[in-house]
């Protein structure tokens, strides 16, 4: 397995070049921990909001005005405990309304906070200061933090990139975000969300129907395609005021059905008519934001009578699932992989600070050798257009964009058996035999074909 492949090289570097034994040490270590995916985006763009809704609890500190100042670790634990780097000292654990307050002692570079969290089990978040943040330095953490130069090795391994907009820096920021050294030139770990889509056309109820088009066509833009995997729309806030909402919450909501529909218009066309002095108003509206009251109030109209259905549909309309569903199939089936991938980004990088090449035949080995590689490579170039392969579709699904598992890579039925696989993969295999044969093929995707029958050959049950 390549973990263990990585693991005996770092650990031949490690006798190697003691002088690197300590970043060789933390790669190690790394190597058995969750995977890292850091969320960044800039400043304000619903980061943190949307870390909270992946987690179900609100651990990240969120505000309208600039918020994240310190690039901020979340990790399963047993107990809550957050500390401070780079003192290493404990901070308090005071929780406000159910929210998570962190208040920092002195100048900090890095947060780590210790949750228990199902959520956090097999993934650790990290919550990054926005890019082009306010105060520049905050967003010099962030930059660093995301794109760090050949000799600093990369923290996260995968990034989840909010933009609320197709800007022309977001485009430069994911650009600069591309692989560095080895692996170089793919855009395996990166996942674009339209972020805070619920505001897309003035929080119309069709927000969200809008917000999916566009990221639909996002994803098919060659500018965005080669630099991520995927891009979902999400409306975080609504996704997380839906997993956290409480009886309370139901009671002002259906108090709000019970208004006169042009009545309850008017008022949501400003914030403070709508509060018009009243606290609980304000924060309902701070909870949901207009288009969730919206939606809550359109559903319990039409019907919805229990807080439970009420959170489900709300979570639902999100685009938290789709998001989840990403980030399963293109990080947490591909663990393995970005976590190896990583640990030999950093072993390339003390190879190359040490100027030795004793190892370099290995990790080249490992990078040549390891097929998901190759596939995740030709991915990206399938992707960016810059390899073209005929049934582009197809091909993608057997590289398991979708998903690994065999029955989706070959477009089968969940409960198929192992000769209906069989059967499929062989009828693949036939296809890209014979496209592989077309002497008009150009030679890189001749080379693409290979890599796909190498696949099949891979999905053929074994003899
Ligand atoms: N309507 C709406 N508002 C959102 C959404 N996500 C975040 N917000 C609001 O936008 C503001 C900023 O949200 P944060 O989650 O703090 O954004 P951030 O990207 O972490 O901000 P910084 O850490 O300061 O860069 C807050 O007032 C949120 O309530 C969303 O999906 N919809
Ligand atoms: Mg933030």
């Amino acid at each position: 397995m390549i973990t263990d492949e990585v693991r005996r090289t770092l650990l031949a570097a490690v006798d190697l070049y003691p002088q690197a034994r300590e970043v060789l040490r933390r790669q190690l270590v790394r190597l058995d921990e969750p995977l890292r995916v850091a969320i960044a985006g800039k400043v304000k763009a619903g980061k943190s909001t949307l870390l909270n809704a992946l987690v179900g609890e609100e651990i990240a500190p969120t505000d309208a005005g600039e918020c994240t100042k310190v690039v901020t670790w979340y990790r399963d634990g047993p107990s809550p405990r957050i500390v401070q780097f780079p003192q290493g000292r404990s901070l308090p654990v005071v929780r406000r309304d159910g929210a998570l307050e962190i208040a920092l002692d002195g100048p900090a570079d890095r947060l780590v906070v210790d949750w228990p969290s199902q959520s956090l089990r097999s993934t650790t978040l990290i919550d990054t200061p926005g890019i082009a943040s306010l105060t520049t330095s905050n967003s010099l953490h962030a930059t660093r933090f995301l794109t760090p130069d050949d000799s600093t090795p990369t923290e996260a391994d995968a990034v989840i990139y909010l933009m609320r907009h197709l800007h022309s820096a977001d485009a430069n920021f994911l650009e600069s975000f591309r692989d560095q050294g080895v692996a170089r030139a793919t855009a395996i770990n990166t996942v674009a969300v339209i972020s805070r889509a619920d505001e897309i056309g003035g929080g119309r109820v069709d927000a969200m129907i809008s917000a999916r088009g566009i990221a639909s066509r996002y994803r098919s833009d060659p500018s965005l395609q080669g630099l991520c995997q995927n891009v979902v729309a999400v409306a975080g806030l609504l996704a997380f005021s839906g997993r956290s909402l409480r009886q309370n919450d139901f009671v002002a909501l259906s108090a709000l059905a019970a208004v006169p529909r042009e009545e309850l218009e008017s008022l949501l066309l400003s914030a403070d008519r709508f509060a018009d002095g009243s606290v609980e108003r304000r924060a309902l509206l701070g909870r949901f934001g207009v288009f969730g009251i919206r939606l809550a109030v359109t559903l319990i109209r039409q019907g919805v009578t229990e807080p439970s259905a009420l959170a489900a549909e709300l979570v639902a309309r999100s685009g938290l699932g789709e998001l989840q569903k990403v980030l399963h199939t293109q990080f947490s089936e591909r663990r393995h992989l970005l976590k190896a991938r990583s640990a030999l980004l950093a072993l390339d990088g003390v190879l190359r600070s040490v100027g030795d090449s004793r190892l370099t035949g290995a990790v080249e080995r490992i990078l040549a050798g390891t097929h998901e590689f190759a596939e995740l490579r030709l991915l990206s170039a399938l992707r960016s257009g810059t390899v073209k392969v005929p049934d582009l579709e197809l091909a993608s699904r057997l590289l398991g964009d979708e998903g690994a598992h065999p029955l989706v890579r070959l477009g089968l039925p969940d409960g198929c058996g192992p000769r209906e696989v069989g059967q499929a993969a062989f009828a693949a295999l036939q296809r890209w035999q014979r496209h592989a044969e077309n002497p008009m093929l150009t030679r890189r995707a001749a080379d693409a074909c290979r890599v796909l029958i190498r696949t099949c050959e891979g999905l053929l049950p074994r003899r």
